[in-house]
């Protein structure tokens, strides 16, 4: 395809998948990327690699009928869309929030395609979910949740076929039952169908950590990438999850201080460095609210609704979700001296914000390059079930930080390639591109 092809085909996407804004916006950065890519491949036009990326191979939507503690029947939507298996097996999360849909699992499993292409191993993408809501449900209530969320996706899912993991609400916990129903229904220990199992149950070590621990390593590299290191600078991590915690842990452990944090209702500011053990405590093992860190720290101070990006830093890495740092919040963190935005959830930065970052000269990493530690490190526990091994943290760490390296230098060089130097965007976006597309056009239409 060509240049001027671009914005009609843009178009025919909106046009065929009404009403799905993210998914819209997720295929615009990717295709706004590739003109000169298309230009060197004509191949990729011609077997319509574009086209056939942006429909999905296989869209599942089912029923998700369960019990609550008072015995009322509740009902909900579950979700899963394998969009690509030209690399490997549909790999990819599931997220469990009230704002799940259609156009969101859309537009994280098309994300998820190209991320999981830049990890170099052998996954293709999906992703699923519900807009089942965890807060304030017992454990009971999860269980029963999952056994029934299960219940439906295991026809659709296998080691060599889709392997789900967690994403927002779904962690360790939520893995074990939607597991235990599998097992149960397939009557087969078939480790490999899900990543993010608990150590003691043929989960890996370093999953938990790897994904939040991959941002802050491709920060490290983008800072040495200009002959910098983290030591001394002061961070800001958006969200207070799995993702959150553990670039916290990370950065702090490259010698950076992470002065600030958040949830959906507000920010903790903590001067002194965000206490790692403390937020664990409060978050992983109590399940409470942020507020209830800072009333246990004498140097932190929680406000309700307030806006992180106006907290000032030289390093930012938005953890929490989609589109929650827009263009205003960009200026904020430009005007305060932010040079290093690396994305740990997925799209968490608005076009106008991403905008805004690439014209002040800020290092960009985009999600599906500087997240991308996490899947990587389900495929390394897809490999230790396979081979029935385990490897220890040391290794396992050591093969994530090389991988993140290795897509560091990867989306460096693609951009420095197709005449877009420090331009991560366009990088990653063509790296992984390129990727896909030749196996497509390998395995013939399909
Ligand atoms: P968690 O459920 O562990 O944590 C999510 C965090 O983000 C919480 O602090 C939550 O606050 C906040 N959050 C979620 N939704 C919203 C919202 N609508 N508005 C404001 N805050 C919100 O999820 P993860 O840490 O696993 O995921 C965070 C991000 O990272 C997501 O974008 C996910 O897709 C991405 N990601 C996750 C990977 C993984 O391995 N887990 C891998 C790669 C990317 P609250 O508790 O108040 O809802
Ligand atoms: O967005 C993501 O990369 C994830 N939620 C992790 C996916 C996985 O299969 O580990």
């Amino acid at each position: 395809m060509l240049d001027e092809k671009i914005e009609p085909f843009y178009d025919e996407v909106v046009r065929r998948n009404p009403g799905e804004a993210e998914y819209h916006q997720a295929v615009r950065e990717v295709v706004d990327s590739l003109g000169p890519l298309l230009a060197k491949h004509p191949r990729f036009a011609e077997r319509k690699i574009l086209e056939r990326i942006c429909e999905p191979e296989r869209q599942i939507i089912f029923r998700v009928p369960w019990i609550d503690d008072r015995g009322e029947v509740q009902i909900n939507r579950g979700y899963r869309v394998e969009v690509n298996s030209a690399l490997g097996p549909y790999k990819g999360g599931l997220r469990f929030h009230p704002s799940v849909n259609l156009g969101i699992v859309k537009f994280l499993g098309f994300e998820q395609v190209f991320k999981n292409a830049l990890t170099g191993m052998p996954i293709g993408g999906g992703k699923g979910g519900s807009d089942f809501d965890p807060k304030g449900r017992s454990d009971d209530e999860v269980m029963r949740f999952c056994q029934s969320f299960m219940t439906e996706l295991y026809r659709h899912i296998g080691e060599y076929t889709d392997v789900p993991a967690g994403d927002i609400g779904v962690g360790a916990r939520e893995i074990g039952y939607l597991f235990g129903q599998y097992k149960r229904i397939t009557n087969r220990y078939e480790s490999g169908v899900l990543t993010g199992k608990g150590l003691e149950w043929g989960g890996a070590l370093v999953r938990t950590e790897a994904t939040g621990y991959g941002t802050a390593l491709f920060a490290r590299e983008m800072l040495a990438a200009h002959g910098r290191d983290l030591d001394g600078l002061t961070a800001v991590v958006s969200g207070s999850g799995n993702v959150a915690i553990y670039a916290i842990e990370k950065l702090q452990q490259l010698g950076a201080t992470v002065v600030a944090c958040s949830d959906s209702d507000g920010v903790v500011h903590d001067p002194a460095g965000i206490d790692v053990a403390l937020l664990k405590q409060v978050k992983e093992v109590e399940r409470a609210r942020l507020d209830r860190y800072a009333e246990r720290r004498d140097s932190a101070t929680h406000r309700q609704a307030a806006n992180i990006w106006e907290v000032p830093c030289q390093v930012a890495l938005p953890c929490a979700t989609q589109n929650e740092l827009n263009g205003y919040d960009a200026k904020s963190l430009i005007d305060n001296g932010c040079t290093v935005v690396a994305e740990g959830a997925n799209m968490p930065t608005t076009p106008e914000g991403v905008r805004a970052f690439l014209d002040a000269g800020v290092a960009f990493g985009p999600g599906k390059a500087a997240n991308a530690g996490g899947v990587a490190t389900s495929a390394l526990e897809m490999q230790q079930n396979a081979s029935r091994d385990r490897w220890t943290f040391e290794h396992t760490e050591a093969r994530l930080d090389d991988i993140m390296t290795d897509i560091h230098r990867l989306c460096f060089e693609t951009a420095e390639e197709f005449g877009a130097p420090g331009n991560y965007v366009i990088g990653a976006n063509v790296a992984a591109f390129e990727r896909v597309g030749h196996a497509m056009v390998a395995l013939g239409l399909i």
